[in-house]
């Protein structure tokens, strides 16, 4: 064997709540914004479908777990919803939730696959983004009661909490660009948002180690290094700033407490500093990371601003730089993304010699491709040859960070079974297991969810 990963290495996949659990109004669930958009703008989501019953994991679970255990999985992260347990938001447990999450956690430890536990994807309960989600303290601190309740209730058995998936996300498509409710396009109230998420997060891992569980916490961070087209210093300036406001926003508080103080200074100089007091900082700089989920799917390519924008449109990070399309970038056609398995590696380094050599895994990665039915062979089962070797090639790289002393402890494919993905809905399909919406959500293993047992029995390729 060519690829030997280390021992008790992380094999799995990811998923969330909203995006599978489906039975979105049983059982005392209320609607998050994710059920009232679709309500309001079903236009906006791929073909129509919405959130209502996503891949029907509420009542399949205990088939899904086994199809883990079958596909070699040893570990596998899904997330609470806020809006399942605490249906208002804040106040009453829902009973029936809690039956449902211990479930699920029992199920996964009776089948031998370790339970990550995120607390936030991207699925705001109704109720408190109309107190003004992110942006109200109200809410900051019920989103942290929440966290406290789901440690409580389940922390003797989880071992392993996020607080977040991918906050900037919700930022950036909520409050910038129009691609995710509530549809704001507004930096200063955007970096408000970010500011507000990352106090909650600061606030959660300050709850989380008070309670003096056995197990650790950390944050998932969709992280995409900038490269810039060429050393010219404002190509150079241009990466450096776009790596500001997508990764370190988050990445610098959340594992040295601090924000980087050229991305204050850019705010500042516009009058978009969030308001908040001084000890939220404290708590920010006090209660950083066990330990670091990083989500890589595609590169981010700069170059230095050719164009003045318009003076009278609204500000956005594009600028102060431009996005750069490399001549001959390899693509995902389907997504559209870019596919630079380098960038897994370069990553890694980073952190390993930036950021103190901080554990961590890969907590998504993978590739959406719309129309795999037509990979189905005689077996009946799709033959996604593609995926094995985009999951094998980007491992390669990681491989080689391990073997130069980066500290990754996991790798987890985006996803396990095919999802529904928020304004994509169904459209691109990134499962081991193929979810059939017209044959009753059968489930059937794909090529590559038999490669990845052999795989991770193997504990490389
Ligand atoms: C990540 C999210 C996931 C999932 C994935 C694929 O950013 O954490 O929730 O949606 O992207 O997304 P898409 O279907 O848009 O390609």
């Amino acid at each position: 064997m060519k690829y030997q990963f280390p021992e008790n290495f992380w094999w799995g996949s990811a998923a969330s709540g909203p995006q599978t659990e489906g039975a979105a109004d049983v059982d005392g669930r209320k609607p998050s914004i994710w059920d009232y958009w679709y309500e309001i703008e079903p236009g906006r989501f791929f073909n129509g479908v919405g959130p209502k019953n996503t891949s029907n994991f509420y009542y399949q679970y205990k088939e899904d777990i086994a199809l883990m255990k079958e596909t070699g999985h040893n570990s596998f992260r899904t997330s609470i919803q806020w809006s399942r347990l605490i249906p208002d938001g804040i106040g009453e447990v829902n009973p029936k939730a809690v039956e449902f999450y211990n479930n699920v956690i029992d199920e996964m430890l009776k089948q031998g696959v370790e339970p990550f536990m995120n607390l936030y994807h991207f699925d705001m309960p109704l109720s408190m983004q109309e107190k003004g989600g992110f942006e109200s303290r109200e809410v900051i601190e019920a989103y942290v009661t929440f966290a406290e309740t789901c440690f409580k209730l389940f922390g003797d058995r989880v071992k392993y909490w996020f607080t977040f998936n991918e906050p900037i996300v919700p930022v950036e498509a909520g409050y910038l660009y129009d691609m995710h409710y509530p549809n704001v396009v507004d930096f200063k109230r955007a970096a408000q948002v970010a500011f507000g998420t990352t106090l909650a997060h600061a606030k959660a891992v300050k709850a989380y180690h008070a309670l003096n569980l056995d197990g650790k916490i950390g944050i998932i961070l969709n992280l995409t290094p900038s490269y810039p087209r060429s050393q010219n210093p404002a190509d150079l300036r241009a990466a450096h700033i776009a790596d500001l406001f997508f990764n370190r926003s988050f990445l610098d508080p959340v594992t040295r407490g601090e924000f980087p103080s050229d991305l204050v200074e850019i705010l500042r100089e516009r009058d978009f500093l969030p308001n908040y007091e001084p000890e939220d900082l404290e708590i920010i700089k006090e209660n950083t990371v066990d330990i670091l989920g990083v989500n890589y799917y595609q590169p981010r390519r700069v170059k230095a601003k050719e164009n003045m924008p318009h003076p009278d449109a609204p500000f956005m990070p594009e600028h102060l730089f431009d996005n750069y399309e490399m001549p001959f970038r390899k693509m995902n056609p389907y997504r559209g993304w870019e596919i630079y398995e380098q960038a897994i590696y370069d990553i890694a380094i980073n952190l390993r010699d930036n950021y103190g050599n901080i554990p961590f895994f890969i907590s998504e990665n993978g590739m959406g491709v719309e129309g795999e039915e037509r990979y189905r062979n005689s077996d009946g089962f799709i033959e996604d040859t593609y995926r094995i070797e985009f999951i094998e090639s980007h491992l390669k790289w990681l491989h080689k960070a391990i073997a130069e002393g980066a500290n990754c402890h996991g790798y987890h494919l985006w996803t396990f079974m095919d999802c529904w993905s928020w304004a994509n809905a169904y459209k691109n399909r990134y499962g081991f297991v193929e979810v059939n919406l017209d044959e009753n959500y059968k489930r059937t293993v794909k090529a590559s969810g038999k490669w990845f047992k052999t795989l991770t029995s193997q504990n490389g390729f």
